[in-house]
């Protein structure tokens, strides 16, 4: 009876010592003491050899039931200390639940997005619609039918990208959207704003960038006169900058209008006494326009003897600078979250 004395030492033993374990190593370390290969429960095995053959089978169930006791106890710890564990790990993080949530951040539109939204309101409303047109052009698309042909010096101040095809480019601006327009709809009157981006190879600076958006206007149809382009340019300003806006049409030259004009409008900074923002003229030139040429009217399919019409170009991100006091057009492209975030 003595070897089952033994049994019942070690069970006490191991369960009072399991009852003390505090980690992983430690557990680990108590496994190997009695489960292990050469553990003390493992081993006790062994005496069946002093008792008479009649009485090995109940010791031997004896002792596989002691390990199967211990086996339990065993993983009833290690899952208390998992438990124990993570509820440090929950302390530790203190987690609030009555704190408000992290709000995700939410995307928002671009400026020149934005800008473009704006503009394409308020020639909406004057009964203009929104025509797409392709931003890699043909030489004949973007100069040839615009009246400029190879040579003219207009070309030197469109000088854009070229592809590896011959005759194909990057628009310089969105005049050849006229053409496109033109020719799908002569010869019906049309309105149109043709919002989109340009090429240029030129120089960038804080007010002039190699990519940059641009929105046309184009309307064509019977006894369309440069008043009419007038009032359109003075109602869309006026909606965009406030009703006190004044306007100045300028004389200039563009080979796909005549006349053309620049129009400038008051300062808005200084009202038009003179300042940096307007280099101290007092005004600030805001689009190209003018009367649509006989010739492109012809390329677009129009008869000019019967039809006239008035076209103009803007730069929106130019808008947007005056409209939110922005210095520096490179902002609008190189991603900075910083000033995008603003708007
Ligand atoms: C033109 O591109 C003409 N196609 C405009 C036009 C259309 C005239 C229809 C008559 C009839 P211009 O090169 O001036 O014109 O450009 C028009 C506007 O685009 C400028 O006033 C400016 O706001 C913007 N722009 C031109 N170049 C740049 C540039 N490098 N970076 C940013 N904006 C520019």
């Amino acid at each position: 009876m003595e070897t089952y004395e033994t049994l019942r030492t070690i069970e006490q033993d191991a369960l009072a010592e399991l009852a003390e374990v505090q980690d992983e190593k430690d557990l680990d370390a108590w496994r190997v003491k009695y489960l292990g290969r050469k553990g003390l429960a493992t081993q006790a095995i062994k005496r069946l050899r002093d008792l008479p053959p009649e009485e090995r089978p109940a010791y031997g169930q004896a002792v596989n039931a002691l390990k199967e006791r211990l086996q339990h106890a065993f993983e009833e710890r290690q899952e208390a200390l998992k438990q124990r564990a993570m509820e440090a790990e929950l302390r530790a993080e203190a987690f609030d639940p009555t704190l408000p949530g992290r709000r995700p951040p939410v995307g928002r539109y671009h400026p020149s997005n934005l800008i473009l939204r704006e503009i394409t309101d308020i020639f909406k409303q004057m009964g203009f619609q929104v025509f797409d047109a392709p931003e890699v052009e043909t030489d004949e698309y973007n100069f040839e039918l615009l009246n400029i042909p190879a040579g003219h010096p207009a070309r030197d101040m469109w000088d854009t990208f070229y592809t590896t095809n011959e005759g194909q480019l990057l628009r310089t601006h969105t005049s050849p959207g006229q053409i496109w327009a033109m020719r799908q709809f002569a010869p019906e009157p049309i309105r149109v704003i043709l919002p989109g981006k340009c090429y240029r190879y030129e120089q960038v600076t804080p007010r002039s960038e190699m990519m940059f958006h641009q929105v046309e206007g184009l309307a064509i149809g019977h006894h369309i006169t440069f008043a009419d382009l007038k009032g359109t340019v003075v109602n869309f300003v006026r909606q965009m900058f406030g009703p006190e806006r004044k306007l100045r049409f300028r004389c200039s030259h563009f080979p796909f209008t005549e006349p053309s004009v620049e129009v400038d409008m008051d300062c808005i900074l200084c009202g038009g006494k003179g300042c940096r923002v307007c280099k101290y003229t007092g005004w600030l030139e805001i689009m190209g326009a003018g009367m649509v040429h006989p010739v492109v009217l012809r390329n677009g399919g129009y008869d000019p003897e019967e039809y006239t019409g008035f076209a103009f170009g803007m730069g929106p991100e130019r808008i947007a600078m005056l409209k939110h006091g922005i210095e520096d057009i490179r902002y609008f492209f190189s991603n900075d979250i910083r000033f995008l975030s603003q708007f």
